[in-house]
Order: structure tokens, then sequence, then C-alpha cells
């Protein structure tokens, strides 16, 4: 990778007030990125304004640092509830590259910003512009499994050390984006590698990143599965259903049964949200790439939409049966 590319984004942000935030709802591969980044520019410029914004956190993010906080009670995880850009010369928006993910505040409106902007995001990124962004800033790989294994890369180029509690956060952020090594590849396996030291035991870290499902999550997958329509393409399986909420889990699940994609439509109040899954294997058997498709159909119907090869959603407006067959269509052509 280009060590230039960091130079000019650390030029670009050095002695700025620098505002950090990620996705609304933020994940721990999200929340974990806010912070080591903000470490490693604490630690870089020495003395340098950085805070940190969140709008949502997930019910299980929340549980997540409840959890940590109890082994490593040291560990602030102080940020803004409260967006305030009279504080900041610079944003850095991590694990996203779309502005549409971001909440600024209640009303769910694209938010329009008026300073400048810079993605660090490991989602695939077609060649779309936002106003604003100083779009050859942007810091965007999407070969690496997490936003957090993109900013560790950062540690190692100028030679700064995490410390404990940010190593433990980082395998954690790691597993949990790669869907513990299932969507990695060497590289994401060699990080852990070296994440793991003396004070680190990586089975306290399995402990932490059990959850308990939540009953609701349970009742949406059980619907999901009961309405679940079958498309065989070939040797290919499609699966197609659709439930009020949880349409991420819902489309792994599908994959864990069997599908080899999984589609599922989840209608919410003025929004009309499709999650994909796909096999790994037949991502890379098929070339078949969800977060391409995804980001191609958002542009023709004016929506949000990317992700990975293997996991990937589509946020629009209103719905409309034509653009899942148009998806179904779209995945048919690489079998
Ligand atoms: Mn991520």
């Amino acid at each position: 990778m280009l060590k230039s590319k960091f130079e000019n984004f650390l030029a670009f942000i050095k002695n700025k007030k620098i505002l950090i935030t990620t996705h609304d709802l933020v994940d721990i591969d999200g929340l974990v990125s806010c912070f080591t980044l903000k470490f490693f520019l604490i630690q870089y410029f020495k003395n340098q304004k950085v805070s940190i914004y969140f709008s949502e956190l997930t019910k299980s993010t929340k549980t997540f640092i409840k959890n940590f906080s109890k082994k490593f009670p040291n560990f602030n995880f102080s940020y803004e509830r409260e967006f305030n850009l009279s504080n900041a010369d610079v944003l850095l928006i991590v694990d996203t590259n779309n502005l549409n993910q971001i909440k600024l505040s209640n009303n769910s409106e694209t938010p329009h910003l008026e300073i400048p902007y810079i993605f660090i995001d490991h989602h695939y990124l077609g060649d779309k512009y936002e106003n604003n962004n100083i779009n050859t800033l942007n810091l965007i790989f999407d070969n690496y499994s997490s936003t957090a294994e993109l900013i560790l890369h950062l540690f190692e180029l100028y030679d700064i050390q995490l410390t404990t509690p940010l190593k433990f956060l980082t395998i954690t952020a790691i597993l949990t984006d790669s869907g513990f090594f299932r969507h990695g590849n060497n590289k994401t396996i060699q990080n852990v590698g070296k994440l793991l030291c003396e004070d680190i035991e990586i089975q306290d870290i399995f402990i932490l990143l059990k959850f308990d499902t939540d009953i609701s999550e349970k009742i949406a997958k059980i619907k999901g599965l009961q309405r679940v329509e079958l498309i065989r393409e070939g040797h290919y399986l499609i699966g197609i259903t659709n439930v009020s909420s949880y349409g991420a889990g819902v489309a792994s699940m599908l994959i864990k049964m069997g599908f080899d994609v999984g589609i599922v439509i989840a209608k919410e109040v003025n929004q009309f949200r499709i999650n994909t899954r796909a096999k790994k294997r037949v991502c890379i058997q098929t070339g078949l790439n969800l977060g391409k498709i995804l980001e191609e159909m958002s542009k023709q119907y004016n929506g949000s939409g990317g992700g990975h090869d293997g996991a990937a959603s589509l946020t629009l407006n209103k719905e409309s049966d034509i653009i899942i067959t148009q998806i179904v269509e779209k995945i048919k052509q690489c079998f």
C-alpha cells in the first residue's frame, strides 16, 4: 500500500480540530476503529484535539462495552452524543463510505456537511462522488476484512505501539467483521497473530463476543425461514425472504442453512432495505460480487447501497418487485 496516501492524509489533518465518527447503529468494528484512530492521532500529533461522535450503538455493541469494561475498567469509552461541527475543522468517517449511513441529528435526511470530510473504510466504493468529500485523501481499501485492520496498518507504518486494551479491541473487531475468519484472508489471521501477546488470551475474547440472541431476533429468524422462497439455478440455491427487522442476521442464517445466496427484504418505516449474503466459496468460484451489484442498483434507483462480495445491502425509499427480480437476474448471470 502506498505510504504516500497516508502521508498526504496526515499532512492535511495536521493542526486541525478532528472529529471522528462512524455509521449509525455502531458495530464493534466502527467502535474500535474510532478509538484506535483517536489514540493513533494523539500519539502521532502529540498536541491535537481529537473527539469522537456516535449516534446510536447496537445492542450487542452496548453489551460488549459493558463486558469489556469489567475486564479493562480503566479504558475510557467516552464520546460525544451531540454532533457539534463548530468544534471541528475536519470530519473523519470510518467504517462506511456513504453519508446516508451517518446520522447527525434526529432528522433522518442525508446530511449536508459544511466542513471537509474523509472516509476511512474497507467497503467497496464505486466511482461515486460526494460533495465536500476530499476524495483524493480517502483511505478506502476493500482488501481489508475490517476497518480496524486498516488502522492497525497506520500503527505499523509509523511504529506506534497499541496498548493492551487496544490490541484486545482490535482483535474483537477483526473477528466480528471477518465472521471469525470466514470472510478473511491470510493477512487477517496474521494480524490477529501479531496482536496476541502474553496479556491476551484468545479464549477470553471468544467469551466476550458470545452474546445471547435476543428473543425478537430468534422470532425474526424463524419467520424468515418460514417465508423463504427457493430458487434453483444449476447447482446454486438462492433464498429470498422478508422480515421486519434483523435482515442481516436472517440473511446470514440462510447461508448457514445451505443457500448459496440469501436475499432478505425488510420493510421499515418509509424505507425498504435489502440485505444479501453469499458463500465466500461461491463468490470466488463465480466472480459474484454482491457489493458491486447492489451499488449499481443504488445508482439506478436513487438509493444507497454497497458492501463486499459476500455481504451487501441496499436501502431505498420505496418498495419494488422489479428491483428484486433484477438483483436475482444479476446474481444468476454469474452462475
Ligand atoms: Mn467494518
